[in-house]
């Protein structure tokens, strides 16, 4: 590597902060999380191989502690490592899923996730104000047991006040299957009526607890996040009062002639 090469090397380093959240840097283009890589060794700010960025994840509701945003969280339920699912201890891992690979997993248990809270930060790194999100996800769900558990999505602009997605409620069926094997349900919906403002974060969370019957709890698993965001153009061509004065104006002659012509 050449002096320049080094050089432009540092630039794109300063340029290019760690990442704080999930970026949404381009309205209209859908940014995906696939959890490429995650092993389930934790969560880190600066997250090593294998590890979910704290910056933009945070797992709350663990008997190990809660998780928080820029915290280092790789020990204990925080970090259960990879599993291909039927797991008991409770806790965070990555569910290897046949055919999508890693995922968000999560055991829960009677202290572990009931209730608990997956949640994701986004940034608005536009220029724009975002007024609409499109959120998707995979939730996989391994019905091994007997209880029946919830996985609820809602969002927030203040990491604060939670707004529930009643299309986006779900539980595992209580009775488990004879045969149990992942089954992969997507969720798609608009999140409208936003107020997003450029270099601000808003927050996505699955929150689990206990549903129904007893037991022992299902395994969960988050994959294929697409957040795309959208500027409400509308809003920002509201005429200016000339606009609006040269339109009276103009209707007010169509009026005039229209009554000229009515009476010849
Ligand atoms: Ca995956
Ligand atoms: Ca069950």
């Amino acid at each position: 590597m050449n002096k320049t090469s080094i050089v432009f090397a540092m630039l794109l380093f300063l340029y290019f902060p760690s990442s704080q959240a999930l970026v949404i840097n381009s309205v209209g283009d859908e940014v995906i999380e696939d959890f490429s890589g995650f092993s389930g060794t934790g969560f880190s700010p600066s997250p090593l191989s294998g590890q979910l960025d704290s910056n933009t994840w945070r797992v709350t509701g663990l008997s190990g502690g809660a998780g928080s945003f820029g915290g280092t969280h790789d020990t204990g339920d925080f970090a259960r490592g990879s599993a291909s699912g039927s797991v008991s201890t409770g806790g965070v891992y990555s569910f290897d899923l046949a055919g999508s690979g890693p995922s968000l997993g999560v055991q829960p248990t009677g202290g572990d996730f009931t209730a608990g809270e997956v949640t994701l930060r986004i940034l608005n790194d536009t220029a724009m104000t975002l007024n609409a999100l499109s959120v998707s996800y995979d939730l996989f769900i391994l019905n091994d047991q007997l209880r029946s558990s919830l996985f609820n999505f809602s969002y927030s602009h203040d990491d604060l006040i939670y707004t529930d997605v009643l299309a986006g409620e779900t539980s595992s069926a209580g009775v488990a299957d004879d045969s149990p094997s992942w089954e992969g349900n997507n969720f798609a919906f608009m999140l409208s009526g936003l107020n997003i403002l450029s270099s601000e974060s808003f927050y996505l969370r699955w929150a689990g607890d206990d549903n129904s019957a007893t037991g022992s709890r299902d395994q969960f698993g988050l994959d294929n996040i697409g957040v795309t965001g959208f500027a409400d153009m509308a809003s920002t061509s509201v005429p200016e009062p000339e606009s609006l004065f040269l339109m009276a104006a103009g209707l007010l002659m169509l009026g005039c002639r229209r009554f000229m012509a009515g009476r010849t």
